[in-house]
């Protein structure tokens, strides 16, 4: 990768995660005024400040155990050393869910399924990932599955016109599996390289989503039985504690393989993102730090985490 484009994907990383990192700095104040002596309100403080970005309670404590038994033992001896041991811990505990998203060239066409409740961002996300494997020189083929609402399929077909990417689709109310057994069919004949499938927030009252969900999954599995290879759950990163009982109502009904939260630019709680990961186990592909195009990144433990803490002055 270019330095320049280095460059442009930690702006862009950077500004969208502004308003976490501002929501932090004006808890943990008195952490960046240069080397002071710690004390219990400077801890306090941090705490507070963590738990005000959504880290999530578990996750908060378990940090400040870690660095209040450094301070103890003299280790950390002022808060130039305590912002310090904050972001590597915090790195630590991101990084086992940092993972290349894994295309297999030898699964042709590699299905992906998207996931997750109306708003979540599903085929915004899907839009910028056609664009990102058609400028890897991958051939993609997009399934209109949200049937639900007319728009979405608009919407879809949006994304795959300005990407040059064919979308399969049916009118609104059809059946969304037999849209996605279409869609993997046609990508079996083109010999597509991945097909990725985008899905209903939600159906009528009546109808149970999660068991339509699984239903899908089945029908595709028949055409190929490891398909789909991979089934992402898209949260968006402002609905705060709600995201954990997505993670777990999905991932109970179709297994996830992993996640991709969105809509880190306009919140002052990217800090969920500890306690998703620590609640699914599940890695995170990608995160939305914008509308557009360009704004999705690989996730990086350190990156987001560099990008989360205010710098010391
Ligand atoms: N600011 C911002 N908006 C996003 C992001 N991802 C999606 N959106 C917006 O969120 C809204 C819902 O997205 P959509 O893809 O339609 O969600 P879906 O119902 O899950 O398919 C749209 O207005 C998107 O433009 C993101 O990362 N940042
Ligand atoms: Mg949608």
């Amino acid at each position: 990768m270019a330095d320049e484009e280095k460059g442009g994907l930690w702006k862009r990383l950077k500004a969208g995660l502004s308003r976490t990192r501002e929501q932090l700095a004006t808890g943990i104040g008195n952490l960046l005024l240069g080397a002071k002596a710690i004390d219990a309100a400077v801890l306090d403080d941090l705490e507070t400040a963590l738990l005000s970005t959504d880290v999530g309670m578990d996750t908060v404590l378990e940090v400040m155990d870690q660095l209040t038994q450094r301070v103890k033992r003299k280790e950390l001896n002022d808060t130039v050393a305590l912002h310090h041991a904050l972001r590597e811990v915090l790195r630590q505990r991101l990084a086992p869910f940092e993972k290349p998203f894994p295309i297999d060239h030898s699964k042709r066409p590699f299905v992906i399924f998207v996931v997750g409740v109306n708003g979540a961002g599903k085929t915004t996300t899907i839009g910028k990932l056609a664009h990102r494997f058609k400028s890897e020189g991958r051939a993609v083929l997009l399934a209109a599955g949200d049937t639900f609402r007319a728009a979405a399929v608009e919407q879809l077909q949006a994304w795959g016109e300005r990407n040059g990417v064919p979308v399969i689709s049916q009118p609104q109310g059809a059946d969304s599996a037999s849209v996605i057994f279409d869609a993997v069919q046609a990508a079996r004949a083109r010999g597509v390289d991945v097909v990725i499938a985008d899905t209903a927030g939600r159906l009528q009252a009546k109808q149970n989503l999660m068991e339509e969900l699984a239903k899908i999954r089945r029908v595709v599995s028949r055409q190929i039985p490891e398909a789909p290879h991979e089934t992402l759950l898209v949260l968006d990163g402002g609905v705060g504690q709600n995201a954990l009982s997505q993670v777990k109502e999905f991932d109970h009904a179709v297994g996830l393989t992993g996640l991709v939260v969105t809509k880190l630019d306009g919140t002052a709680k990217a800090g969920v993102l500890f306690a998703v990961t620590r609640v699914s186990g599940k890695p995170v592909y990608f995160i939305g730090v914008g509308e557009g195009t360009e704004d999705l990144e690989d996730f990086s433990a350190d990156k987001f985490v560099d990008a989360l803490l205010p710098a010391q002055p």
